[in-house]
């Protein structure tokens, strides 16, 4: 079966308008595409996924390489824009059908919004991934304590920062879920589901309880991996 073209599918939206139906590109267990299906959700977007990337292979292919050069998914293509990169893909969603609070209305309210999506991806996810790397993917005999124990402790201070800016009730930034919600309440998942009782704050925790319960993160988040 050939990747997406863009006039594949085509739907009417609410005002008979005909749009191109949004195909993301990727397995549906990766964390990158798990944050994108959660922001779709979160926006009431209708979309189609295809499965690329780890068993399914495909992302090495010219078709695809043409689409993502990096050879990574998830790739989104809704007619004839494709975009990579999840949280780029995700601003890009927000902000599809004009300002969102998902995306922020305001210039103030996306910077606030886009700096914790940049926290997310330059802070957080490297010593998140390495835990998941030594933990899931090396055998019991060859895993490297040291750096499980270098990257636990730098996930606690990366989490210390965020708890001094949660607030004692709603998300991130207000009472909105938004983007930046999505891709830290991803990495905090993971994080949970990899060490038992982390030295975090309560307040950390209850944060990713309020993330835990919404219909997008019980759909695409709490899959039952890391
Ligand atoms: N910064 C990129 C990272 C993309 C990435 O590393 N994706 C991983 C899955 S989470 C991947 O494609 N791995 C190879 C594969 O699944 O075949 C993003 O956020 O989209």
């Amino acid at each position: 079966m050939g990747l997406y073209t863009a006039d594949d599918h085509n739907v009417s939206n609410e005002t008979g308008e005909i749009q191109p139906m949004i195909k993301l590109l990727g397995r549906a267990d990766s964390s990158n595409v798990r944050k994108v299906l959660w922001g779709l959700d979160e926006l009431g977007l209708a979309y189609e996924r295809e499965d690329c990337g780890g068993p399914f292979g495909r992302v090495d292919t010219p078709e695809y390489l043409r689409l993502n050069p990096n050879g990574l998914v998830p790739t989104l293509v809704d007619g004839d824009v494709v975009v990579w990169e999840s949280n780029t893909i995700l601003r890009y969603l927000a902000e599809r059908q004009g300002p969102s609070a998902f995306g922020g209305k305001t210039a103030i309210a996306r910077a606030q919004i886009s700096q914790w999506m940049d926290w997310q991806l330059s802070s957080l996810n490297a010593p998140v991934h390495s835990i998941f790397v030594q933990l899931i993917k090396v055998a019991a005999d060859k895993r490297d304590q040291h750096a499980i124990d270098a990257n636990l402790e730098t996930v606690q201070k990366k989490l210390a920062i965020l708890n001094r800016a949660l607030p004692d009730e709603g998300f991130l930034t207000g009472s909105d879920v938004t983007a930046a919600d999505v891709v830290i309440g991803m990495m905090l998942h993971r994080f949970f589901s990899l060490v038992a009782k982390p030295a975090v704050d309560p307040r950390v925790v209850q944060y990713h309880q309020r993330l835990a319960a919404r219909p997008g993160f019980k759909a695409h988040i709490a899959i039952g991996k890391p």
